[in-house]
């Protein structure tokens, strides 16, 4: 009894009212599956998700609104969201994240939110990139980014209870990461390449037993912060250095105080212990399902929520009635 009370106490969970706004993202989103039209896809996501977050009760403050390096649509940066009542919170979204998988009509493309305690989120803008070295909680003591990633792979493995040659390597397919996928082989491990989406690809590697054992390489800088979030949730951890790509990017990130050599650890990239991690599958995907429209107008989404208060993963499985809902809107 005592400690139901305590678990009660623990009090509202702001993830389950985020999710509609995934979920929303992901419902808008969806219809443009595999219609080669990347900017309408995650315009869709954008509008959606901006018009349920501003229903929910809380103080937000988009930290980071996404879509900068890719000049995609997005929630503008220091955007205030919610109804303005309630705790200050910080957010961080990518509406669609994997808009290429989305216009190709190909698996993982996610909406995904991360929310923190306000004021803690780290503010990645200026730089568009960041390298990147993610692992479980088992893994999570033994990894050094500045170390080869030979020794990262073999400590990892250990720590996982695997064998190197069991070991498998998540790293978007890219030429900058021809080298690094090499070293990754000869050190005998696995890759899996992944042409977009590493939010859901770090979160596979945070998972034990789930297919992926570690994320490494060169992705997008919200992604990491967003990543980091979902760490704080299930015992995992984020390396990471910010990687500008140009003399002018690297100016203008030394000149906002960022220091490009610095590693950045799980809890520099969001300095809370309460963060708050949603996604929703837009398609079909490892992490969660994607968005199905059913016969007569409803549609099932399949969502994840997490909250690194309680360490509670819940999958929620959604029916939608849009028409019913459309309606509800147009009258409110
Ligand atoms: C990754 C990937 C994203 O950006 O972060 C990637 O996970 C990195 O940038 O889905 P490039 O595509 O420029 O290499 C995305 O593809 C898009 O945000
Ligand atoms: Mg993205
Ligand atoms: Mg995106």
């Amino acid at each position: 009894m005592e400690r139901m009370e305590r678990f009660m106490l623990a009090g509202h969970n702001l993830g389950l009212d985020l999710m509609r706004a995934t979920e929303a993202a992901a419902l808008a989103a969806g219809r443009w599956a595999g219609r080669g039209e990347k900017e309408l896809g995650d315009k869709a996501a954008v509008d959606a998700m901006r018009a349920i977050l501003n229903q929910v009760r809380m103080d937000g403050t988009i930290v980071i609104g996404e879509g900068e390096k890719d000049e995609a649509p997005m929630l503008a940066n220091g955007e205030k969201v919610g109804t303005g009542e309630g705790d200050k919170i910080d957010i961080a979204v990518d509406p669609v994240d994997g808009t290429r998988l989305l216009a190709w009509g190909m698996r993982n493309s996610i909406a995904v939110l991360a929310a923190a305690e306000g004021g803690t989120m780290y503010d990645p803008h200026m730089c568009f990139y960041m390298e990147k070295l993610v692992v479980s909680h088992n893994a999570a003591d033994v990894i050094d980014l500045d170390a080869p990633i030979a020794d990262n792979i073999r400590k990892a493995a250990k720590a996982e209870g695997k064998d190197v040659s069991e070991f498998v390597v998540g790293v978007l397919n890219r030429e900058r990461h021809n080298d690094l996928v090499k070293e990754i082989r000869a050190a005998g491990a696995a890759t899996r390449m992944f042409t977009d989406g590493d939010v859901a690809a770090a979160v596979a590697a945070a998972t034990p037993g789930v297919k992926i054992d570690m994320l490494a390489g060169i992705g997008g800088s919200p992604e990491g912060v967003v990543t980091a979030c979902a760490m704080k949730c299930l015992g995992g951890r984020i390396l990471a250095r910010l990687h500008p790509t140009t003399d002018e990017e690297r100016r203008r990130t030394a000149e906002a105080g960022f220091d490009v050599d610095r590693v950045l650890d799980t809890n520099d990239l969001v300095g809370s212990d309460k963060t708050l991690f949603v996604a929703t599958g837009i398609t079909d995907g490892d992490l969660v399902d994607g968005v199905r429209y059913l016969p007569g107008g409803d549609a099932r989404t399949h969502s994840v929520v997490m909250r690194s208060e309680s360490g509670t993963v819940r999958w929620v499985e959604a029916q939608h009635h849009l028409d019913k809902v459309n309606a509800w809107r147009e009258s409110h």
